[in-house]
C-alpha cells in the first residue's frame, strides 16, 4: 500500500478508545490504522514516540473577523485567528457568518466567504447569525443557505443589535425543525441586564467588576429555562452555548431529565476565570469581560463536574479577539469605558486544548476519551462533520495532535500566534502542550513555529446533522394542536 506519511508508534485516542498503532496517511486522509505498518517508496515517517495522539480539535464557536458596529473591530482575523487555532491543536474551526439588522443573511455569508478565502490555515464551516428573521430569510434565505452546508445558527436572546424576541424564536426554531439543522441559543434576559445595568450606571458603579453585577445567575437561568421550554413547543433539539454556572446547569439537567435533546457548551473562562478576575485593578477586569460572565469558585466547581459528569457537550473556546489596549477593542475610544461599552469576550482559541489537557485530564478529572469527545468528536457529530472531522479512523481526514505532556509550560501572550495583545492566561503553567498538529496529512505546527499556509484551509459543506432531528414526541405544539406532525 502506498502511503504519504506513517505516524509511528502513536498512542492514539478516540472518543471510544485508546490504543497503540501506526497511522497510516494517503491523499490528506487516515486510510490504514495497524501494527508496523510497512512503508513504501516516498513514505515520510513521523515517530509518535508512544505518545498520546488525538484527533485535531474541532472549535466549534469562536470569532473571526466578524464585522461589529463601529469602532469596535475584532484582532483577529482568518489568518492571524486560524494561525493560533493550529499552533493549539485545533484543525477546524467554525465561526459566526453574522447578519445585521436588515441585512440580507446571503449577503453576510456572502461578504463573510470573502473574509476567510486565501486567509485561512485550518479547515472552516460557517455558522450563521439569525438577527432580522424576515419572511425572505425564513423562507428562502435559510434554506437555501442550509442545503449549501451552513446548517446551523445561532440567535441572542440579548444585544440590541442582535436579540430576537421569543416569537422570532420559534419561527427560527421552525425553520430548524423543517431543515434539519442545528440551532444554538445565547440564553440571558435582555430586558433583566437592561433594568440592572440603568440601576448600576445611576449608582455610578461602572467598573468592568460591575459587568458581573448586571449579568448575574438568575439571569441567565431564567433565559436558559425558557429556549428550553421553546425548543420543548416545538420539538426541536437547541444547543444552549457558553454555560456558564450552577443555576444554567440545573436546568439543562432538568430537561435532559425529561428527555428533551438539549446540548450545553461551555468554555475554558468558566473553569479557568472567575468574577475576581474582572474585579483585576486600572480597568485590566476588562480583558476578561464576556456574557456570561465568569462567576465564582463554586459555580466554576459545578462546571468541571458538570464537564465530568458528560451534561457537556462540547467545550468551545469562543474565541471573541478583541485588543485590550486600543481605542476598537477594550479601551474603547481611547478610554477607560462604562461596563456596558466593553467589548464582549475575550481570545482562547490556541489555549483551549492545552488547557483542557493539562488541567483536565492529567489531573484525572477527565479521562482523555472524554475530552476527545469535548473538543472534537460532539462538535463534528453536532454540527454535521462527522466522521470527516472529529475522529481517528480510516476514512477521515488526517486532522491529528501529537502531545507533549513531559514538558511543562508557562502560557506567555508573547509565544501565542494570535494578534490579540493579551490572554488572560497569562502566567498559568501548564504540562501540556502539541507537539506537533497535522492538517490532512500536512504539519501546520511543529512544536516551534506555526508552518501551515495560508489559503491551505478548506471551506467544510456541513451535512443536516443526525443531532438535529426532532423526535416528533407526543407534546410538541403540533399534537397539542391537532396538526399533525
Ligand atoms: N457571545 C458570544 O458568543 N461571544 C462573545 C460575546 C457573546 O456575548
Ligand atoms: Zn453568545
Ligand atoms: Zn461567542
Amino acid at each position: 500500500m502506498n502511503l504519504d506519511l506513517i505516524v509511528r508508534r502513536a498512542r492514539v485516542v478516540t472518543a471510544g478508545d485508546e490504543f497503540h498503532a501506526d497511522l497510516g496517511i494517503r491523499g490528506g486522509r487516515v486510510v490504514a490504522i495497524g501494527e508496523a505498518l510497512a512503508a513504501g517508496a516516498g513514505t515520510r515517517e513521523i515517530d509518535a514516540a508512544g505518545r498520546l495522539v488525538t484527533p485535531g480539535g474541532v472549535d466549534s464557536h469562536c470569532h473571526l473577523d466578524q464585522p461589529m458596529l463601529p469602532p469596535v473591530r475584532m484582532a483577529d482575523d482568518f489568518e492571524s485567528g486560524t494561525r493560533s487555532a493550529a499552533c493549539g491543536g485545533t484543525t477546524t474551526v467554525i465561526p459566526f457568518a453574522a447578519q445585521a439588522k436588515g441585512q440580507s443573511l446571503k449577503a453576510a455569508v456572502a461578504d463573510y466567504h470573502a473574509r476567510a478565502a486565501g486567509r485561512a490555515s485550518v479547515d472552516y464551516a460557517f455558522h450563521l447569525i439569525v438577527a432580522d428573521p424576515t419572511e425572505t430569510v425564513l423562507n428562502e434565505e435559510l434554506p437555501a443557505l442550509i442545503a449549501e452546508g451552513c446548517t446551523s445558527f445561532k440567535m441572542y436572546m440579548t444585544y440590541d443589535d442582535l436579540k430576537l424576541a421569543d416569537a422570532q424564536i420559534l419561527q427560527v426554531l421552525e425553520v430548524a425543525r423543517r431543515e434539519q439543522a442545528m440551532a444554538m441559543i445565547h440564553a440571558e434576559n435582555t430586558d433583566a441586564i437592561a433594568f440592572l445595568t440603568q440601576r448600576l450606571l445611576a449608582a455610578g458603579k461602572t467598573e468592568p467588576r460591575h459587568h458581573g453585577l448586571s449579568r448575574p445567575m438568575p439571569v441567565e437561568r431564567e433565559a436558559t429555562h425558557r429556549a428550553i421550554t421553546l425548543s420543548e413547543l416545538l420539538d426541536v433539539p437547541i444547543l444552549i452555548v457558553h454555560v456558564s454556572g450552577a443555576e444554567a446547569v440545573e436546568q439543562i439537567r432538568w430537561a435532559r431529565g425529561k428527555g428533551l435533546d438539549i446540548h450545553a457548551e461551555t468554555c475554558p473562562q468558566y473553569l479557568f476565570l472567575t468574577q475576581d478576575d474582572l474585579a483585576a485593578h486600572d480597568f485590566l477586569g476588562a480583558r476578561c469581560v464576556c456574557s456570561p460572565p465568569p462567576r465564582d469558585k463554586a459555580n466554576q466547581q459545578v462546571v468541571w463536574d458538570a464537564l465530568a459528569d458528560g451534561l457537556f457537550t462540547v467545550f468551545s473556546s469562543d474565541h471573541a479577539p478583541f485588543n485590550y489596549d486600543d481605542p476598537h477593542g477594550k479601551r474603547l475610544g481611547g478610554k477607560a469605558p462604562a461596563f456596558p461599552y466593553i467589548p464582549n469576550g475575550i481570545p482562547g482559541i490556541e489555549t483551549r486544548l492545552p488547557l483542557l489537557m493539562s488541567e483536565g485530564v492529567l489531573t484525572g478529572r477527565i479521562t482523555a476519551q472524554q475530552f476527545v469527545a469535548l473538543t472534537a468528536t460532539n462538535a463534528a457529530r453536532l454540527y454535521g462533520l462527522y466522521p470527516r472531522k472529529g475522529t481517528l479512523a480510516v476514512g477521515s481526514d488526517a486532522d491529528l495532535v501529537i502531545w507533549d505532556t513531559e514538558r511543562p509550560r508557562t502560557v506567555r501572550n508573547a509565544d501565542l500566534h494570535h494578534a490579540v495583545d493579551y490572554t488572560p492566561y497569562e502566567g498559568r503553567e501548564l504540562r501540556a502542550w502539541p507537539a506537533m498538529t497535522l492538517l490532512r496529512g500536512d504539519v501546520v505546527w511543529d512544536g516551534r513555529d506555526f508552518t501551515g499556509t495560508p489559503g491551505h484551509g478548506r471551506f467544510l459543506r456541513c451535512d443536516r446533522p443526525a443531532a438535529a432531528k426532532p423526535r416528533r414526541r407526543d407534546g410538541s405544539w403540533r399534537q397539542w394542536m391537532e396538526l399533525g406532525g
